[in-house]
């Protein structure tokens, strides 16, 4: 591997292409923003392993070239804390959906944040369960419609963001597929950061998603991300400034970086 930014398609397994997404999918965005950031680290195949588990978003460790566990439903977390470890040497990253990491993984995540395990973890947050088939998971806004949400959502969804900073994450960011430079960045910035990291990607699943919620083509559900996301720093002063937050907005950008003490650090 060259080390050099722009030289991420080296790390693609050529012969495993064509890959299953759909057209228009979030996913391949957001792999190719990880890999960029991983490359421009100067990591090679060699020292560094992804981590997933089940789901399309999962599917992206399939696809490159390094070793890769590609475990079970939500159980992603506590593999990469075993191969970290046993080995604080590799660079572990995992790539994870909303539903992988908030639903039955639930427990795994949190408390993998608690301990501050140094891990990367890349969420690619579509609303949604997009491999079995548009199903509502714990991040499904109010309202919105899924297969098991007919008639729109009713419940409070999790803000994976937030936490994961209560958790105790030394590093959280959110963007969306829209974002490519600031999502590029960010996971960058958590490659860097000894312990847990967090980046939350949010992603359009045409097919799952975007047809049930009149966001049928990719490109509307792109352009929904770029007009509802809101700076964190104008989100927070809204928050300080007791404005009304408007409730189909999200807030993007790093929303901590600190350095509690960690676990799998390398001495
Ligand atoms: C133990 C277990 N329960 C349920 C399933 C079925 N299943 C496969 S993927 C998935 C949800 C995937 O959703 P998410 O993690 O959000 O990923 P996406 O496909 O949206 O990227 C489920 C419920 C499974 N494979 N294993
Ligand atoms: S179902 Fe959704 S998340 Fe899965 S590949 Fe298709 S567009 Fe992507």
């Amino acid at each position: 591997m060259s080390g050099n930014p722009g030289s991420f398609q080296d790390w693609f397994r050529q012969d495993r292409l064509p890959h299953i997404y759909c057209t228009g999918c979030g996913n391949g965005t957001v792999i190719n923003c990880t890999l960029k950031a991983v490359d421009s680290m100067g990591w090679t195949p060699e020292d560094t392993v992804f981590i997933s588990g089940i789901g399309c978003s999962s599917r992206a460790p399939g696809y490159i070239v390094t070793d890769s566990l590609h475990t079970t439903h939500g159980r992603a977390i506590p593999f990469a804390t075993g191969v970290k470890l046993s080995r604080p040497d590799l660079h572990v990253v995992v790539f994870t959906g909303d539903g992988d990491l908030a639903a039955i993984g639930g427990n795994h995540f949190i408390h993998a944040c608690r301990r501050n395990i140094d891990l990367t973890v890349v969420c690619m947050n579509n609303y949604i369960y997009g491999m079995t088939g548009g199903q509502g998971s714990p991040c499904t806004p109010l309202g919105s419609v899924s297969t098991t949400t007919p008639y729109g959502c009713s419940e409070p969804p999790f803000d994976l963001s937030e936490l994961a900073v209560a958790a105790g994450a030394n590093h959280v960011a959110r963007w969306t597929s829209y974002h490519v430079r600031e999502l590029t960045r960010a996971v960058q910035d958590g490659l860097e950061t000894p312990g847990f990291s967090l980046i939350e990607a949010v992603v359009q699943c045409p097919t799952g998603y975007g047809r049930k919620n009149k966001l049928r083509e990719a490109q509307a559900m792109v352009d929904w991300m770029r007009d509802h996301a809101v700076l964190i720093k104008k989100w927070r002063r809204m928050e300080e400034e007791g404005t009304p937050l408007p409730p189909d907005r999200f807030p993007v950008g790093e929303f901590v970086r600190r350095s509690r003490p960690a676990m799998g650090v390398p001495k």
